[in-house]
């Protein structure tokens, strides 16, 4: 049977420093969603990457006194290390700065060009560098500057070329009132709807200030605008140029996941660039909210940012994806804090899943030499706690699918609540003690078992290490290439007489 493909990005992130813990929180989020997919028997192609052009880079790396291309190679190089040891399983990652792309967007360029929707003309505006955008007088914050990261703009005026948007203004407007599922969440939908409301101006979508950038097919001192070159991204790695059948497959994407503030780039200039070269729009846009220290968004002009190499190596990858995807309401704020990372940790990974685990396996070796039983003549408890298990995959399905990712998350550890529960209900060491209650025994450490089998598929989109792990003490093949969804909504594939190792810590409990 043929795969359903689904085609999921996260934003390319600018080399302008190194990452912080709010882009890990993106590429994470997107990690859970391909690794979810990839579970359920979708052919997933899961695309990040870097936007490295641009006035801001060229800038930085003068004052560096290095070349832009030296700067970037340096920095991305230090994205993909984090992405490695994130566990993030994207399948390309794409740089603006490779040849391959420099092609499509000049394709695209010019396809429009020819078309008409691209025409030269003067811009004067007002540019905020930081941010690569351009603002009207009206869009600035109450003290004229950027009403994103608040520092000045500067006036600026020059020949350039011009994208039609206010020309497709009505058509993005339409598409995004009548496809509810194309932008989330609501209240993101609302936000651009207002927006396109207000009146969309021509795009200025070239600059003659800088040269690091890709130039304009056929007027080479112009060089493309970087948003333009940026979300033309999307369709360099899935064949645009060279491999019809391949972009016919995988676009439109399934999911373009990014921050609430680039959610306007996303729908409405991305929407008016697709509609202009007659390409189907994406067929969603999910705008997630920031990760936040005291109420104020992260970011290294506040000096507030954490470094997720440093996490990682304190507390472990699958320690900060489960902190990211557990705490952080998807589409909404959330606060990130030493403090709540540790007691997570401490609670839900080393108690709650560690003891678990733990608890399980050394009873099976202790009362039965490691070896799974036959089971028979079950209890009520017995089969409230198989039910339960089906009951959670069929859940967690219903929300991964709507992308309540931290209720999935909420959800599976309440199954491992329950399971810990139900070793304290049926307390198998005093079953072990009494010969008439061998079967008793054997039931109860059987259930244990699977349902470990069970969580260890449903945790693999958020905590992949300690998926495997689990399944490796279970001595269960933890390949998840072949591991499927399916194999956690069937309870009792386990056989009898399977052998289980000896437990492992999983987590180790951090003092404060
Ligand atoms: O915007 N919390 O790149 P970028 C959550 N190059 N998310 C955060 C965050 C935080 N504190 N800080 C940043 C760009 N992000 C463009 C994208 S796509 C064609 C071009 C998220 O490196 C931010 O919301 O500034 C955005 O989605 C992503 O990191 C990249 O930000």
């Amino acid at each position: 049977m043929s795969k359903a493909p689904f085609y999921i990005t996260t934003p390319i992130y600018y080399p302008s420093a190194k990452l912080h813990i709010g882009h890990a929180y993106c590429t994470t989020i997107a990690d859970a969603v391909a690794r979810y997919k990839r579970l359920t028997g979708h052919e997933v192609f899961f695309l990040t990457g870097s936007d490295e052009h641009g006035q801001k880079i060229q800038r930085t790396a003068e004052a560096q006194g290095v070349t832009p291309i030296e700067y970037v190679d340096k920095i991305v190089d230090s994205f993909k290390e984090l992405w490695r040891r994130l566990e993030i399983s994207n399948d390309d990652f794409i740089r603006t700065s490779e040849p391959r792309h420099h092609e499509v967007v000049q394709e695209v360029f010019r396809r429009i060009q020819q078309n008409g929707d691209i025409y030269k003309g003067e811009y004067t505006g007002l540019y905020c560098t930081p941010c690569e955008s351009y603002w009207t007088e009206i869009q600035l914050d109450e003290n004229g500057c950027c009403p994103d990261c608040h520092r000045p703009v500067e006036k600026v005026s020059e020949e350039a070329y011009f994208f039609k948007m206010s020309k497709y203004a009505d058509a993005v407007l339409k598409h995004i009132e009548e496809n509810p599922e194309f932008l989330e969440p609501k209240s993101r939908r609302n936000e651009m709807i207002n927006f396109i409301k207000q009146g969309l101006e021509d795009l200025c979508v070239s600059r003659t200030s800088f040269d690091w950038g890709i130039p304009v097919p056929g007027d080479e001192k112009h060089v493309i605008y970087v948003w333009f070159d940026a979300l033309t991204n999307y369709l360099t790695p899935i064949g645009f140029l060279d491999d019809a059948e391949r972009f016919k497959k995988f676009w439109p994407a399934d999911l373009h996941l990014v921050g609430k503030e680039i959610v306007r780039f996303h729908t409405i200039i991305w929407g008016c660039i697709l509609m202009a070269l007659g390409i189907e729009l994406p067929k969603k846009v999910y705008g997630h909210g920031w990760l936040v220290i005291n109420g104020g968004k992260m970011s290294k002009s506040k000096g507030n940012v954490v470094d997720p190499m440093l996490l990682i190596d304190e507390f472990s990858a699958d320690a900060i994806r489960y902190f990211l995807l557990r705490e952080i309401v998807l589409g909404q704020d959330g606060n990130f804090n030493r403090d709540a990372l540790i007691q997570r940790i401490n609670a839900d990974l080393a108690n709650d899943l560690g003891n678990l685990l733990h608890r399980t396996l050394n009873m099976i070796n202790k009362f039965h030499g490691g070896e799974l039983r036959e089971t028979a003549g079950l209890t009520e408890l017995d089969e409230s706690i198989r039910a339960e298990a089906v009951a959670t995959a069929k859940e967690y399905r219903a929300l991964m699918d709507d992308m309540k990712i931290s209720d999935a998350v909420k959800l599976v550890w309440k199954f491992i609540s329950r399971c810990n529960k139900y070793i304290d209900e049926t307390a198998p060491w005093k079953l072990a003690k009494d010969s008439t209650q061998a079967q008793a025994l054997a039931n109860v450490l059987y259930n244990l078992a699977e349902s470990l089998r069970i969580i260890a598929i449903l945790i693999e989109p958020f905590t992949p290490s300690t998926a495997r792990k689990i399944l490796e003490q279970l001595q269960i093949d933890n390949n998840f290439d072949i591991i499927q969804f399916t194999d956690a909504e069937i309870f009792g594939r386990l056989e009898a007489g399977h052998r289980v190792g000896k437990p492992q810590q999983l987590f180790p409990r951090i003092e404060l």
